[in-house]
């Protein structure tokens, strides 16, 4: 969301717009700590990406992305579950400040892939959400994990929450263009609307099914069991 917008958003909340750029700002100092926990979990998921490269086996991660939320949608977001505005507030109540997406072929890579964060010992996973196995009313898929990370700093160690979204290429299309059209129409969605996206989602699904199994045959085809 646009700055401008999310001031608005966050305007209407009864805070004055020097209030909101104050603690902006007191935020913005600790989004560091964010990053950092980000690229942590990015080294350990490069590192298995590299590891199925040179083993030259399948390789159940396509695409990483990640990103830090923005501010603005940190404030909005706490003030819109109810809870105190501060950065300490964000720690204890948002999941989501720091987001990693991973995007995989197939279905069964995305629970390979899950498996291997949850065997890694230094991290705490805190939070699954099954959205493959449960799908949302909408249509949306994917997995997702919270997990706490350490991070050293120069005299103390922090665990920092990371989100981390798994999905295949085929739920990653449908919940970009999702997000867009949302995004678009400032979340109003018309009804008529959503049902057809609901429809794509299924159509999706069902095709991602179908080119797990073609792949499946050609590995048997192959005699590939990588
Ligand atoms: P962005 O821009 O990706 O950061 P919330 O829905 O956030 O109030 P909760 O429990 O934190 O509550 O949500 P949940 O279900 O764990 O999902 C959080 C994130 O999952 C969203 O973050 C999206 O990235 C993604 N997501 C969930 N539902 C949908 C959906 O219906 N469509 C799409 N395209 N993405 C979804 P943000 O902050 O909404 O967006």
């Amino acid at each position: 969301m646009e700055i401008k917008a999310l001031m608005e958003k966050s305007l209407d909340s009864g805070r004055s717009a020097e209030e909101i750029l104050q603690m902006a700002l007191l935020m913005q100092q600790s989004m560091a700590l964010y990053e950092a926990g980000i690229q942590e979990i990015c080294t350990k998921l490069e590192i298995l990406k590299r590891e199925a490269q040179v083993k030259g086996i399948h390789n159940p991660i396509d695409t990483i992305k990640s990103r830090v939320k923005n501010v603005f949608s940190v404030i909005e977001k706490l003030d819109r579950k109810g809870f105190a505005v501060s950065m300490e507030s964000a720690e204890e109540n948002l999941y989501d400040v720091a987001g990693v997406r991973i995007i995989c072929p197939y279905i069964d890579d995305i629970y390979i892939v899950a498996d291997r964060i949850r065997r890694q010992d230094d991290l705490r996973v805190l939070l699954e959400k099954d959205y493959i196995q449960n799908p949302k009313k909408n249509g949306y898929r994917s997995l997702h994990l919270v997990v706490e990370v350490p991070v050293f700093l120069a005299d103390s160690k922090k665990y920092v929450k990371v989100e981390i979204q798994l999905r295949t290429i085929a739920m990653d299309f449908w919940a970009s263009l999702d997000h867009q059209i949302r995004y678009k129409m400032e979340d109003v969605v018309p009804a008529e609307i959503t049902e057809k996206l609901r429809h794509c989602a299924e159509t999706i699904a069902e095709t991602d099914l179908e080119m797990q199994e073609i792949y499946k045959e050609v590995r048997t085809l192959s005699h590939d069991d990588q």
